[in-house]
């Protein structure tokens, strides 16, 4: 994918979409697949991942990835504000559903998935666990900066509590999709493609990455989204993966690039 700096960014007009420059990040590729999915263009901007990101501190109020930043608005840094950008600047099918009660049921598991406390947060506690464990139970010692730490939850007991949480939400995506398909549909929510589709095929990359030819990151970070305790691996089930695979190929984008 080709970025541009933040300096060259920020006095453009357009959506402009702050990326984790070269790493298949859960947030940012949710949030490509989401823009792409409404047919919404954008320049790609280029984020350093885990350090300070000062020049686009300074533009946008965050060190990490994605922000989207529409014309002179403010900028969007959460999974639903981008959402409903998208859905917005978009055309085609919307990615919420038509009812009210649709549209909670949606967002309310897409939080299980992209919010504090759901999937890809505690996967990432997760991998810091693993992490810290590698480096003695001291995390000054890993290959994360303290602010990782500190901006993402990283306590003992979170890091602890982790991998039971992520297992649990697994298990309810799992039965999920059964029920839904049982009832004849087969989506997570209602009988059409949701924002929710989206969000689960791009965060279920942390622990179940497609292959190399679909998915060329790092082999670094293929080794830690790949990795976890039996009971983790257990949960990576065949009918997760398939809705995965066929969300992947049939509505976004393959290989993926960034
Ligand atoms: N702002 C996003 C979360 C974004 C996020 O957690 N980004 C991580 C992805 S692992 C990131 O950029 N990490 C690298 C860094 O902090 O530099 C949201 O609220 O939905």
């Amino acid at each position: 994918m080709e970025y541009i700096s933040c300096a060259q960014a920020r006095p453009m007009a357009g959506l402009r979409l702050v990326l984790s420059a070269g790493s298949p990040g859960p947030w940012g590729e949710a949030a490509k697949s989401i823009f792409y999915a409404r047919g919404v263009g954008f320049v790609a901007v280029a984020q350093n991942s885990l350090a300070d990101n000062d020049e686009l501190f300074a533009w946008t109020g965050t060190r990490n990835a994605p922000v989207a930043v529409y014309d002179d608005e403010k900028p969007r840094h959460s999974w639903l504000d981008i959402l409903f950008l998208a859905e917005r600047l978009g055309s085609g099918p919307s990615l919420l559903p038509a009812t009210r009660e649709g549209q909670a049921e949606c967002v309310g598991v897409s939080h299980q998935i992209c919010g504090e406390d759901g999937l890809g947060w505690n996967r990432r506690l997760d991998i810091f666990n693993m992490l810290v464990a590698q480096a003695g139970g001291d995390p000054t010692k890993t290959m994360l900066p303290l602010r990782a730490f500190k901006d993402y939850g990283g306590t003992t007991d979170a890091m602890a509590a982790s991998t039971g949480r992520l297992i649990a939400i697994l298990s309810m995506l799992d039965t999920r999709l059964q029920r839904q398909k049982a009832a004849g549909s087969r989506y997570l929510v209602g009988d059409a493609l949701t924002a929710t589709d989206i969000h689960f095929a791009a965060f279920f990359g942390m622990i179940d990455p497609l292959p190399h030819d679909l998915n060329p990151m790092p082999d670094h970070l293929r080794m830690l989204y790949s990795s976890g305790s039996p009971g983790l691996r257990a949960m990576v089930t065949p009918e997760l993966r398939a809705h995965r695979d066929f969300v992947y190929r049939d509505y976004l984008r393959l290989p993926m690039d960034f």
